[in-house]
């Protein structure tokens, strides 16, 4: 069964002397760190960043920090296991409030990191991706690939905000994080795929004419999304609505190590999932309600954003009727040939 391992401390200091100047260290000290037994120990604990406390902090950054100096002015949701300035929510997930203001540009650029945006408020800004011009509006999910051009406009009166989740830390941590930067991109004078190609589900461009791209369609506009959902709650079999973001042409997951999907959960419901090994992160796209995550309550209003680290017993109640957008890195793990569910 399960040994007590020998410490540093066991060792003469002669020899800890000499590991060192040959440049080697003993594993067993450090086996249980990096290998502990029946289940990981997420450095990762849940974050809840309420819309209201980071709201007015986003619009004072607009004052004192013009977007030619920032290139993107973000405030980064920072994992609270990491500590303030952590650039990360989860091991494997960045997200960020982004705010643009009207007539902003956020130049173009393109880097090895996908992103998404989720909108949170405000009309009349858009992103370019290849040359396509992807309108945000309120609970869109847009996305930009890695190795894709992107740059941001704003044609509206008001502020604009979205969350943006990124698989930086990853990209980070393979010493793969790079950005080129270029000219604003020309669009082509037509609507994004979602308007076109893929105006239904279920229907494709057929394929003697055509060759998908990778990414087929970049918008997800969330009036369909929550049009499907609330369907799927009146003609379902009583289970809460969750729908994958999911590429019209493969029925894979929208990008390569980021999933999203779309819950609707009804007043009064209370919804407990498997542990999953993945980490998520929720955004409130309506609604009010509390989140269990391995016994701390979460409060959560519309507009907030909230974290769980890997394996969280999650349990969430809707107070009032509730849109969750959940984002996690399952298709990585999926990828790694890892992926498990407890019940
Ligand atoms: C980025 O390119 C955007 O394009 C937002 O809006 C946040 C955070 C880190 C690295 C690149 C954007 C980002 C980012």
């Amino acid at each position: 069964m399960s040994q007590q391992l020998g410490t540093l401390e066991d060792l003469p200091e002669s020899y800890r002397d000499a590991l060192a100047e040959a440049g080697v260290a003993p594993l067993w000290p450090m086996m249980r760190n990096v290998l502990p037994h029946d289940a990981p120990q997420p450095l990762t604990r849940s974050g809840h960043w309420t819309y209201d406390s980071v709201r007015p902090l986003l619009l004072q950054a607009g004052e004192l920090t013009p977007v030619e100096k920032a290139e993107r002015r973000v405030l980064v949701l920072c994992d609270p296991g990491r500590g303030p300035g952590a650039m990360q929510a989860t091991a494997s997930i960045y997200l960020g409030m982004q705010l643009l203001l009207p007539g902003e540009t956020a130049p173009a650029h393109v880097h090895t990191p996908s992103a998404v945006r989720i909108i949170v408020e405000g009309e009349g800004a858009f992103t370019v991706v290849d040359g396509e011009k992807l309108p945000m509006r309120e609970g869109d999910l847009v996305l930009t690939p890695g190795g894709e051009w992107h740059d941001h406009g704003h044609e509206g009166n008001d502020p604009v905000v979205w969350l943006d989740a990124l698989d930086l830390p990853l990209f980070v941590y393979l010493e793969g994080s790079y950005a080129r930067e270029g000219d604003l991109q020309t669009r082509r004078n037509r609507p994004d795929a979602s308007e076109v190609e893929y105006l239904a589900a279920g229907l494709a461009p057929s394929r003697t004419t055509h060759r998908a791209r990778r990414y087929p369609m970049m918008r997800y506009p969330w009036a369909r999304t929550e049009a499907a959902l609330r369907e799927m709650a009146r003609y379902g079999d009583g289970a809460t609505p969750e729908v994958d973001y999911v590429n019209p042409e493969t029925g894979a997951d929208v990008l390569p190590t980021m999933g999203f999907t779309a819950m609707m959960i009804a007043a009064g419901t209370i919804v407990s999932p498997p542990r999953r090994s993945c980490s998520s992160a929720f955004h409130v796209v309506a609604g009010r309600g509390r989140t269990i995550i391995d016994g701390q309550a979460v409060e959560w209003g519309p507009k907030d954003t909230f974290s769980a680290p890997v394996f969280a017993k999650l349990s969430h109640e809707a107070e009032e009727e509730a849109f969750l957008v959940r984002i996690h890195d399952r298709p990585l793990q999926e990828k790694l040939g890892y992926y498990e569910e407890w019940e």
